[in-house]
């Protein structure tokens, strides 16, 4: 079956182009690469950035590997064959700039990571002083996702081809402009023709992404093996639920989406805030206060009745007020949607994955709640809290004084900002300016707050602070 498939997308005279994927983890081969399947007739070559082991491991396969969906009623796998090839950048970054330049690809798609854009999280500018941003503006082969973005449109308005349209998938607010500012800040840097050509012709559709894919486990494999009756050493483990919105705009040939259930619509932005604020803010919510009481699964918290109270008072008390919904989408049902979704027991998605990257995350996710809450005169005890519990985890001790390895490329700067005294912690957290929007960095009211919630933190405990602001 994967040569076959292999021949397929070579010989096949209707494939119009292909994709090129950077940042080939579990979530884009569980959600984009399974709706670019199903519409047909395009190939993906993904890309990773960092290292060979999913290449390694797809390589012997044909690039073919099994979706699994987990139900709470069952499993359900499914063969992707979408895959073209696979390419290690640090390997060989020429081979991906050429696979980018091709008058063949059409896209770029990326799930790198919020830290990927080596952007400040708290303003969307391209973080200069980002060593990898240094590298790419030194050298011709790139490191960073904007570095093989800039290098590979040279090459195209080089080659006298069209840009290829850049459709980001992480989970960032306005995410086609925070790439779009990225590029064009990087190409300025480097070529300002560049920039302004890539300003004219370019396009960077903003996209909304959905679907819980918790990391693959060693026992995940295992299970496969024993159900499905073959060996894969790449699987991807999923939630049933998907969702897809994508502004319509491309500056090339794209697949036929819409017939697949991809959303393609106007304005992106209502869909993004809510999903942004209303899951991911709750998820990095519970996962910090879930993992300094102790539970391993965001299923686990929410399997605690103080923890989902925590978790309904926050979308109806806290972020529900501060959004605009979606055109035909009522709030409260999609946060009921969501507690199902998280209550998955099949699904064990674990806190202290959720956990990583806390300083890229935490700005979309939860602090424009905050900052907009406060200035409306809105009170967001609960949002509150779950930054104090951030401040807490990213000290690197838990509640017993045990270690805790905490994953944030601010970790050792983070830690070090831990004092016993909570109203100085509290300063010298507000003082990191990537973090904080300056309306928080400013606000003594939001300062006094954080420190009364980080107080209660460290004197009673997480669970025991839910406790008082449950909505059960
Ligand atoms: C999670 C997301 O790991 C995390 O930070 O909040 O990966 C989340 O599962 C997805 O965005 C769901 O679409």
């Amino acid at each position: 079956m994967e040569a076959g498939l292999h021949d397929r997308l070579h010989r096949d005279p209707t494939i119009e182009g292909g994709i090129v994927h950077l940042g080939l983890g579990a979530f884009f081969r569980a959600h984009g690469a399974i709706y670019v399947a199903e519409a047909g007739g395009w190939g993906i070559t993904g890309v990773s950035l960092q290292s060979p082991g999913t290449r390694d491991r797809l390589r012997p396969q044909g690039w073919a590997y099994t979706a699994v969906e987990l139900g709470p009623e069952g499993e359900k796998p499914q063969v992707v064959t979408v895959l073209r090839d696979v390419l290690v950048a640090p390997e060989d970054p020429q081979a991906v700039l050429d696979a980018m330049a091709s008058p063949a690809t059409h896209i770029v798609s990326l799930t790198v990571t919020e830290k990927g854009y080596c952007h400040e999280p708290s303003t969307g500018r391209l973080n200069r002083g980002h060593p990898d941003i240094a590298h790419d503006l030194a050298n011709p082969l790139p490191r960073s996702a904007p570095g093989f973005l800039v290098r590979a449109l040279a090459a195209r308005r080089d080659a006298g081809l069209p840009p290829f349209t850049v459709l980001c998938c992480d989970n960032l607010p306005e995410n086609g402009r925070v790439v779009r500012g990225v590029v064009g800040e990087l190409a300025r840097l480097i070529d300002p023709a560049l920039a302004d050509w890539i300003a004219a012709k370019g396009a960077f559709p903003a996209t909304m992404v959905d679907r819980i894919v918790p990391a693959t486990t060693p026992a995940d494999l295992d299970r496969l093996e024993a159900t499905a009756g073959y060996c894969d050493e790449a699987p991807v483990m999923h939630e049933p639920f998907r969702q897809w919105v994508v502004e319509d705009s491309f500056c090339g040939p794209r697949p036929a989406f819409e017939t697949v259930g991809v959303q393609m619509v106007a304005d992106v932005t209502p869909y993004e805030h809510m999903k942004l604020r209303m899951l991911n803010g709750t998820h990095s919510s519970l996962a910090y206060l879930g993992y300094l009481a102790g539970h391993e699964t965001i299923a686990d918290t929410m399997a605690d009745p103080v923890f989902a109270g925590f978790v309904r008072g926050l979308w109806r008390n806290e972020i529900i007020p501060a959004l605009t919904p979606p055109p035909g989408q009522a709030l409260g049902a999609y946060a009921e949607a969501l507690a199902a979704r998280y209550a998955n027991p099949a699904i064990r998605h674990r806190t202290w994955q959720i956990a990583m990257d806390g300083s890229q995350k935490l700005p979309q996710r939860i602090l424009g709640t905050i900052a907009e809450s406060r200035a409306a005169g809105r009170a967001v005890p609960g949002l509150t809290l779950a930054v104090a519990a951030w401040m807490r985890y990213a000290s690197g001790r838990d509640e017993r004084g045990a270690a805790i390895e905490v994953k944030d490329p601010l970790a050792p700067r983070l830690a070090a900002l831990w004092r016993d005294d909570p109203a100085r912690t509290v300063a010298g957290f507000l003082s990191l300016a990537e973090v904080f929007p300056p309306a928080l960095r400013d606000d003594a009211g939001f300062a006094h707050d954080l420190t009364a919630a980080l107080s209660a933190l460290v004197r009673d405990g997480a669970r025991a602070c839910m406790g008082g602001r449950a909505d059960a």
